[in-house]
């Protein structure tokens, strides 16, 4: 049975590829997808890649994954400052968790600095744009190897 790995993505993400700013690059969301579900059937893995734009969904999915998932990799985005609920839902995970960000969070903004998600992250990627998601999948791929 292949793994299968939640990549969950928080508020505004649909507009990669849109935003004027050029902050998250010139790729469409689509586009990252494809890529990502491209890489992960090379991994091996099964790919549950979401987006919302409310945090309570985001909490839904992350408990869903608990039954469904042996890894999550999450951009949070802008929840990642402020929600006590995602990370108390990534808290009652088992399995490795990837907190991931397009753009070098600590090189932005100061109340980007402080990730609640980071406390309950394996690791963290930031600032590689859509190459960091594909490490994320790697990641995940290596850390399930991994006897518990
Ligand atoms: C994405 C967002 O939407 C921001 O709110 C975060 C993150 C950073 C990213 O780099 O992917 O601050």
């Amino acid at each position: 049975m292949p793994h299968t790995v939640y990549f969950l993505n928080g508020p505004n993400a649909n507009l990669y590829g849109l935003d004027k700013s050029g902050t998250y690059g010139s790729e469409s969301f689509a586009s990252i997808e494809q890529r990502c579900q491209t890489h992960a059937a090379a991994l091996g893995l099964n790919l549950e890649f979401r987006q919302s734009n409310h945090e309570g969904v985001l909490v839904d999915w992350i408990q869903e994954a608990r039954l469904n998932a042996s890894a999550i990799i999450i951009n949070a985005a802008g929840l990642t400052y402020s929600s006590v609920p995602i990370l108390d839902a990534l808290m009652a995970f088992d399995g490795p968790i990837i907190e991931a960000h397009m753009s070098n969070i600590w090189k932005r903004e100061s109340f980007r600095h402080h990730s609640y998600v980071s406390k309950a992250a394996t690791g963290v990627i930031a600032g590689l744009g859509a190459l960091g998601y594909r490490l994320a999948l790697d990641a995940v791929a290596e850390l399930l190897e991994q006897p518990a």
